[in-house]
């Protein structure tokens, strides 16, 4: 039979409303009289998922037709935070659906507010993911991003007495209306268990693993569109589910909880992310949870290949698959697994068409954050992984030894193995080798990935590190956070840089244009209103917006530096007491970001804020003139409001330790000044924005490594500097912290012991480039220049053309 497709849909806002009404009644059951706002929302993102499900199964179908390669993002972390106002604004339906619910009486604005904020991330690594996700859709790449649905996302963050307090997350609390669980789609992983040997027909030796435990990998489907509704991807995310809901035969003899011990477990693996981004979390649970999406997303992906494509040789024509940093590495040795010992495939076949397949992205240099894990573990949860890592290895090895160029050091670093000390499987290299592509995510840490972590790697297959430096989405990080900025741009400019945010550059013409300055400064008053409204109502603090806004947001890491920014806070404090006669420059320091759990120095560095904080803004003597704020739980929807309100962005990472960094990119976007370091993407967008728009200080990357290897004094530089050495002293003795004198004591020390981090290195310079920026405040219309420049300037920092980088070098595709 012929079966209709679905008659397309009227947007029109009596349309919507009705729709609202119809699934508010039939598919909440609930009475418009008696709704609550929860229901209203649930409500609107189901009629807005309709309209894009069209577009998706539209999508879908397209890619059977013509055959096109597929990619698949397989990302541990998809920060992906609230979805309506994407999906509503990328549809072009923003009026439509506003007015649609005010003719209901539902104010849009409150109900968006109501909707989980989805952090199944850390940071950079997941957010970046997530700005993919929207950038394949709208440049019209076929693709899947693959993940975990973690019930609990990132912790709450919530502040007593200064200090972090973690509280569970629970984002699917009132249900997820975008998702859809497809009970087809589900997979058996295993863990532990023998390998046994049996000879094929052929007499050829084959491997088959028997897992002792299996578990259930069972798929959630988001829809995500792209920018004007071009194309709808999917973001597939796995749960586990026990293979027996309950052992019945246990539960009736009276064992109720051992019944259900099996069903726990498994579902124990999805439960929760792990909360750290620059520390391997170390835990076996962490390793299965990777070996489990890669395999789940490993079967999904050759099923489908296998249904549309009758062999495997086509793979790597038809197939991108992007690791997300070494989380997904295991797929490695996953695919070679499902291709030699389920497909039989030979080894150097299915060896071709997985490195043919993948490519990695590495988003660190961190030592402690390059995964590794200790052999027993590894052979005990995954043997034959282990077995086929081992096979890699010896090929590996025996490839680099031919060229006789290596000496036993080199080949050491370049094995899968780690020989000295505890033997331990290197995620790294695994990635690297089985990747036909390894590429950075700035121009900085790929040249620095080729002459440290990666090295004798790079040395042996020269050809396979590439450079794609990251992006941002300009849908979400300017026409959605900044509607204001974003109306002015249209006015003056037209409506070209929505569907290419280089044509952002005819801006620039204006930047001298004082009516336009003032435009732009207006708006830029408005949302630090908007900002100073939303911490007076959570904190009870009162800012004044024409203060200047310097924000300092992202995860809380010693090599990101808040400890410099809140050391200049303190001399800054010291010298409005000893110079009362001069005029400040009237500054809000605000600082948002969440520290690791185990992270003990980060959490440290927050207390410190918060005792810097309360000391400062108490103290009459300041007048106001000073303010420190730490605003708790920084997520997604909060960055989207700070971002539009800063007139400074902190972007002071240790040189050559921030992979490139996207918050960067957000800021100077929306108009606010860089202070940073010559760090990660910072590089880039001095080049962009242009050397007299960015304030650049610090040691560069090579002065650091050398410094380091040099053996850096610290203590005499501390000692050179009459600033730095009373800020060190008063935090130290306990000028901030009354109630324990000695609570910073040790942190400290560090800095006069080693200063791994370069904060006294790279003190003066800082702050004199901060009374710089005062000096410059005192302009406004130097200033607003400059901002503008940054508006105009930062378009290519479009994750659009980052995605159509790798689309065109790395994936072949789209
Ligand atoms: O590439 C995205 C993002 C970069 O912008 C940051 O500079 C980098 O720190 C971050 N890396 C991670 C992984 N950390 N670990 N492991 O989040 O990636």
């Amino acid at each position: 039979p012929t079966i209709p497709s679905p008659a397309p849909r009227s947007s029109k806002p009596e349309i919507l409303a009705e729709e609202i009404i119809e699934r508010l009644t039939y598919r909440i059951g609930k009475d418009a009289k008696v709704a609550k706002p929860h229901d209203w929302l649930t409500a609107t993102i189901l009629v807005i998922r309709d309209r894009i499900i069209d577009k998706w199964m539209e999508s879908t179908r397209k890619v059977y037709a013509t055959g096109d390669k597929r990619v698949y993002y397989l990302s541990l972390e998809f920060l992906i935070g609230r979805l309506m106002r994407d999906a509503v604004s990328n549809l072009g339906l923003m009026e439509q659906v506003r007015d649609a619910l005010a003719s209901l009486g539902v104010d849009v604005s409150v109900i968006a507010g109501l909707e989980p904020d989805a952090a199944l991330g850390n940071g950079g690594l997941g957010r970046l993911a997530a700005c993919f996700m929207e950038s394949m859709a709208t440049v019209d790449v076929p693709a899947y991003g693959y993940g975990i649905r973690y019930v609990h996302g990132l912790f709450r963050q919530q502040l007593a007495d200064g200090w972090q307090v973690e509280l569970p997350e629970s984002w699917l609390a009132h249900g997820n209306p975008w998702e859809f669980e497809r009970r087809e789609s589900a997979y058996e992983i295993g863990f532990g268990g023998t390998v046994d040997v049996v000879n094929s027909p052929e007499g050829e030796p084959r491997y088959v693993w028997k897992p002792a435990e299996r578990v259930i990998a069972a798929a959630f489907d988001t829809p995500v569109v792209g920018w004007r509704g071009k194309r709808v991807n999917t973001l597939r995310l796995w749960s586990a589910q026990p293979i027996d809901p309950i052992l019945l035969d246990a539960f009736n003899a009276g064992d109720h909880i051992g019944a259900l011990r099996e069903s726990n477990k498994a579902e124990s693996l999805t439960r929760v992310l792990y909360p750290a981004d620059a520390t391997p979390a170390g835990q076996e649970l962490r390793l299965r949870q990777e070996f489990f999406f890669s395999s789940a997303s490993l079967q999904d992906i050759l099923r489908r290949h296998l249904q549309q494509y009758d062999d495997f040789t086509s793979l790597p024509d038809k197939v991108a698959v992007q690791l997300n940093d070494t989380h997904p590495a295991v797929s490695v040795a996953e695919l070679m697994r499902l291709l030699c010992d389920v497909h039989g495939l030979d080894f150097d076949q299915a060896w071709d068409i997985t490195r043919g397949t993948i490519g990695y992205t590495n988003h660190t240099l961190l030592p402690e954050a390059l995964e590794s894990w200790p052999i027993p573990l590894f052979e005990r949860l995954l043997p034959r992984h282990m077995q086929i890592i081992y096979a890699i290895n010896a090929k590996v090895l025996l490839e680099a030894r031919k060229t006789k160029t290596f000496s036993e050091t080199e080949i050491r670093s370049i094995s899968l193995i780690e020989e000295s000390g505890e033997r331990r499987v290197r995620m790294g290299n695994l990635a690297f080798v089985g990747a036909h592509s390894i590429n950075g995510v700035s121009a900085l840490h790929t040249d620095l990935m080729k002459v440290t972590v990666f090295a004798d790697l790079h040395k042996l297959y020269p050809d396979r590190i590439n450079n794609k430096t990251n992006g941002i989405t300009p849908r979400r990080w300017l026409q959605q956070c900044n509607p204001s900025l974003t109306s002015l741009i249209r006015e003056t400019i037209g409506d070209d840089f929505l569907d290419d945010a280089e044509k952002l550059k005819p801006l620039d013409k204006f930047a001298n244009d004082a009516s336009f300055q003032e435009k732009f400064a207006a708006v830029k008053r408005a949302n630090k209103v908007a900002l100073s409204n939303l911490v007076a109502s959570r904190m009870g603090i009162k800012l004044d917006p024409s203060a200047m806004f310097d924000i300092q947001i992202k995860r809380i890491h010693e090599y990101k530096r808040q400890l410099l920014n809140i050391i200049e806070a303190v001399a800054l404090y010291d010298q409005i007491r000893s110079h009362p006669e001069l005029d400040w420059v009237p500054r809000v320091k605000l600082f948002a970001g969440k520290a690791a759990p185990s992270y003990h120095n980060a959490k440290l560095i927050i207390k410190l804020i918060n005792d810097v904080a309360r000391t400062i803004n108490n103290d009459p003597a300041v007048r106001g003139l000073l303010k420190v704020v730490f605003v708790p739980n920084y997520n997604v929807s909060l960055a989207e409001v700070m971002v539009p309100a800063a007139d400074l962005s902190e972007q002071i990472s240790t040189a050559g330790m921030e992979a490139s960094g996207t918050g960067n990119m957000k800021f100077a976007l929306n108009g606010a000044l860089t202070i940073g370091t010559l760090d990660g993407a910072n590089v880039e967008m001095r080049d962009h924005v242009g050397e007299d728009n960015i304030i650049i200080f610090g040691l560069r990357a090579d002065e650091v490594a050398a410094a380091r290897a040099d053996g850096h004094n610290p203590r005499a530089i501390i000692e050179a500097s009459r600033e730095l050495s009373q800020a060190l002293q008063a935090i130290s003795s306990g000028v901030f912290s009354h109630d324990d004198r000695s609570r910073y004591a040790a942190l400290i020390e560090g800095i006069y012991a080693h200063d791994w981090f370069m904060v006294a290195a790279d003190f003066d310079a800082y702050a004199q480039a901060q009374r710089d920026i005062d000096q410059l405040w005192t302009d406004p219309s130097a200033w607003n220049k400059k901002a503008i420049c940054n508006t105009a300037r930062m378009g290519w920092f479009s994750s659009d053309r980052t995605i159509r980088q790798y689309a065109k070098e790395i994936w072949r595709a789209g």
